[in-house]
């Protein structure tokens, strides 16, 4: 077999965003576009020769040629091995579980996450690093850097390998193994839960749980997991990956898993439901008649960590995005842990973990996660809610309301303004910013800006500095608001505005997040002039 050096020309804004390459399936259709940015990896990379990838996508279309492209891609540059998913198929958190457990070289995950597939959709493409983990901006800049100098790709001429095979095939002087998607990952899970108490559960008959997998990558692992070793039979929805996900949004949140909102908040709900993303590193976490938003839920599993066999020894620390509201913070302060708190995307977790410093990790937007892996994981949390259920036999309301009255509530809000125009958007944020030195004593009403500044952090573990990552914009008393723009979307810009407020009074508990916030929403759409600048009069999601 041949090896190619094919000649290429440059592509603009092959630039990795909060999590790896994403554009449109059409910009990754053109001729040598991912064949550009897979070499501008590897060139990227030292001492791989012989050592092994870890390959796999969530399904999505095209991920099926991208695959064959970068096996033979991965064989003209001197990888030694690939272990690859069966058809394919590998979730972000087992790509994470299989490069940490065969001690891989690195991985690549094709993925768009939560963003819609098919032809008209979008496809993306991220490298991790040998902790399983997304590749740090040291290295997604030095990849960028490199697909604006490269001139030239490697690759195989090779028939397509047929990936429906589990077993080891050669190809030129490097081997690829086609494994079973699931097996690594759920022995993992089973190392860190009471699988017997979760069955002992459903086997119970009186626990009635729904998962809804969207039509993404989580459909066999819950099938695997859940369903046939945990005793969830006939619970799970949506199980079967399609390339266009059914035409939706695989985004598990209160827009656009809308189905499996109607059960939980229907006629006879079911005590748990749950949902995960694309790729399978997101949840949606609800009871009957009841959602725990994803910063609640992550200060639900660090109070309760001590009931699940996995963490039962303690937690070294937890770490949360920015944006992510302070509620675990304080369980934090509680049980005398570090909680730390990073830039918004997942790779900024890595060191902390690497280093033991932090335990489990989340951010607001549906991603939590513990020091098993080195991503985000869906199901993991799925899982940890059912362990937790399983020894506590309340009820997800019972337990978020113990909770607050514990540790107050944190009420909490997510206003996203997707696809808008980029200048209106960078107007928006650049105004913002202009006047930070004049915002601090204005009011609003009852409110108070205390302070107004941009995110910027130091790694505590190797001092790498990263700024402009969110306008802050706090409130004395606590309450705050936090502009940013998405890194992920792949039209236009959108907008994100969280807003969080703190109560220590159980009387206020119950109230509606919006109704508690509607105050800061005004004041958040008055300071920023929301309408003004992106035309817009309301959200497009909120959570
Ligand atoms: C979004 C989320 C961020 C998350 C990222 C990747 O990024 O806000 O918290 O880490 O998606 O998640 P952005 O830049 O659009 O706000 V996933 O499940 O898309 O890999
Ligand atoms: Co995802």
């Amino acid at each position: 077999m041949q090896i190619h050096t094919i000649s290429t020309q440059l592509f603009a804004g092959q630039k990795p965003g909060t999590s790896g390459l994403r554009k449109q399936v059409q910009v990754f259709q053109q001729a040598h576009y991912l064949e550009n940015f897979v070499q501008a990896i590897f060139d990227t990379l030292e001492g791989y020769a012989g050592k092994t990838l870890v390959l796999g996508g969530d399904g999505r279309y095209y991920n099926r040629n991208a695959i064959q492209t970068i096996l033979k891609m991965a064989a003209a540059n001197g990888f030694g091995r690939v272990l690859v998913g069966h058809n394919g198929l590998l979730s972000t958190p087992a790509v994470s579980a299989v490069i940490r457990q065969y001690q891989a070289f690195g991985g690549i995950v094709l993925s768009a996450s939560h963003n819609p597939g098919g032809p008209e959709g979008d496809f993306g493409i991220k490298y991790n690093i040998s902790n399983g983990g997304p590749a740090p901006e040291k290295i997604t800049e030095a990849i960028y850097a490199r697909t604006q100098s490269i001139r030239s790709y490697k690759i195989l001429a090779a028939d397509d390998l047929d990936l429906a095979r589990l077993g080891t095939v050669q190809v030129a002087d490097m081997q690829v193994e086609v494994i079973d998607s699931v097996t690594d990952y759920a022995k993992l899970m089973e190392s860190l839960f009471d699988f017997d108490r979760i069955n002992q559960m459903f086997k119970s008959g009186a626990f009635q749980m729904r998962f809804d997998a969207m039509h993404a990558i989580t459909g066999p692992y819950a099938k695997a997991i859940l369903e046939q070793r945990l005793g969830a039979a006939g619970m799970l929805l949506n199980c079967t990956p399609l390339e266009d996900f059914g035409g939706g949004h695989p985004d598990p949140n209160l827009t656009y898993a809308k189905d499996l909102v109607d059960i939980l908040f229907g006629a006879d709900a079911p005590q748990f439901g749950a949902a995960s993303d694309g790729d399978g590193d997101r949840n949606m976490i609800l009871g009957a008649h009841c959602f725990v938003t994803p910063s609640d839920s992550l200060a639900v599993l660090a109070a309760n960590a001590h009931l699940v066999p996995g963490y039962k020894d303690g937690l070294a620390g937890i770490a949360r995005s920015m944006p992510t509201s302070a509620a675990a913070d304080r369980v934090a302060a509680a049980l005398g842990i570090d909680c730390f708190e990073t830039p918004t995307g997942w790779k900024f977790f890595g060191n902390l973990l690497d280093a033991g410093k932090a335990t489990l990790c989340g951010e607001e937007s549906f991603g939590t996660g513990s020091n098993h892996v080195r991503e985000k994981d869906g199901l993991w949390a799925v899982l940890f809610w059912l362990n937790i259920l399983a020894v506590r036999q309340q009820s997800v309301g019972q337990i978020l309301r113990e909770h607050w009255a514990r540790f107050g509530r944190n009420f909490y809000s997510r206003h996203d303004y997707e696809a808008v125009p980029s200048e209106g958007a960078n107007r928006l944020i650049d105004s913002l910013r202009n006047r930070f030195g004049i915002l601090p004593g204005q009011r609003f009403g009852d409110y108070e800006i205390e302070f107004a500044d941009d995110f910027s952090y130091t790694d505590p573990v190797d001092q790498s500095f990263t700024q402009q990552q969110g306008i802050r914009i706090g409130f004395v008393g606590g309450s705050r608001m936090v502009f940013r723009l998405s890194g992920t979307g792949t039209a236009g810009a959108t907008l994100r505005l969280y807003l969080e407020s703190y109560s220590a009074d159980s009387a206020t508990h119950n109230l509606d997040a919006q109704v508690a916030l509607a105050d800061l929403i005004k004041i958040a759409e008055e300071l920023a002039g929301i309408r003004q600048h992106t035309g817009r009069d309301q959200p497009t999601v909120i959570t």
